[in-house]
Parts: C-alpha cells; structure tokens; sequence
C-alpha cells in the first residue's frame, strides 16, 4: 500500500516525535477530547475532567498519551505488516471500549496537525500525505478486524 519512501517519511518523522513520546500523546488525547466532547464519554477514567487544565495537569491522561503513542510507534514500525500487533487492539477497541472508527478518524486528523506543529521544518507535504496513508491503512484494518469481532463501527 505504502511505498518505500512513504514508509521512510512516516519513520523519519516519528523518530522525531519518540524525542516526546508522553508528551505529544498526552497533547492529542487533550485535543481528541476538546475538540470531540463525545469521545470523553468513551474513558471511565477522564469522563469527570471539566477543563483543559485540569486534563493538561494530569499524570494519569499523560501517561494514557504515552500508551497509545507507544502502540501507534509500535504499530507504524510493521510497515502494513501489523495483523498480529492490531489483532488485540481492534479486540479492546471494538468489544470493551467501543470506539467507532469516526473516532479513529477524529484522532488521526489531530496526530498530524499536532505533528505538523512541533516539526513543521521536518513534516513536509510529502511526509504529511504518507502519514495520512499511513493512518488510513491502520483504520481500514482495524475496522475490518472490528466487523470480525461483530462490531460494526
Ligand atoms: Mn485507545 C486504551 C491505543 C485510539 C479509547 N488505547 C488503549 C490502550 C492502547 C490504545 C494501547 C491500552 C490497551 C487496550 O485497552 O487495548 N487507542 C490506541 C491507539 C489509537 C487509539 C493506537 C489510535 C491511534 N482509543 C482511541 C480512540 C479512543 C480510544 C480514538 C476514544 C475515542 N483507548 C480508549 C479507551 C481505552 C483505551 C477508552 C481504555 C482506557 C483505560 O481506561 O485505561
């Protein structure tokens, strides 16, 4: 699906965004709930937060941007070869968290607008397009293993 060089854009840059890891996860999970109030209803854990501060002053959602950053890093190095690290997360997703893949387009769109921001000197239009591809590959699948797991997304 993706080339060699789209690949090396999406691998390059996410070496850069590995320098803060915790940090740039914690700053999308906050955007992904501020901007889309109905995802927040999705975490038993921050369903009670009320404000930005309050989100941006918590060690629990900072590491919460560390988990997902951690898979997504995990998921991007298969380079579309991701059946067996997916095959769990599509499980949780679908069946005990149930977020549909809108939401999973929610965040994709902020993973690259708040990478498009920390490194614009390094996250060119050639490396945003291969990331987007890059997103979209692992949503197509995620929502194909979802149907498979009888959730329709
Ligand atoms: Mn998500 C837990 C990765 C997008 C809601 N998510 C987890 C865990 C990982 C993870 C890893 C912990 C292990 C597990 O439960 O499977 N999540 C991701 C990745 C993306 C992602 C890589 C996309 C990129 N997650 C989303 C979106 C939502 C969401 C979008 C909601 C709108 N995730 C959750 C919830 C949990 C979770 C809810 C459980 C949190 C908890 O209570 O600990």
């Amino acid at each position: 699906e993706l080339s060699d060089q789209e690949w090396k854009h999406v691998l390059d840059i996410w070496t850069k965004v590995e320098s803060k890891l915790p940090e740039h996860g914690h700053e999308v999970i906050i955007r992904l709930l501020q901007e889309h109030p109905e995802t927040q209803e999705r975490f038993e854990k921050f369903k009670h937060m009320k404000t930005a501060d309050e989100m941006k002053s918590s060690e629990k959602m900072k590491q919460h941007g560390n988990t997902v950053f951690t898979a997504l890093g995990n998921i991007l190095k298969q380079k579309g070869n991701h059946a067996e690290v997916l095959k769990p997360l599509a499980k949780s997703h679908a069946l005990e968290h149930k977020i549909p893949v809108k939401y999973l387009e929610f965040i994709s769109e902020i993973i690259v607008k708040v990478i498009a921001e920390k490194y614009p000197a390094d996250f060119g239009a050639d490396s945003q397009a291969a990331m987007r591809k890059a997103l979209e590959l692992f949503r197509n699948d995620m929502a194909s293993k979802y149907k498979e797991f009888g959730y329709q997304g």
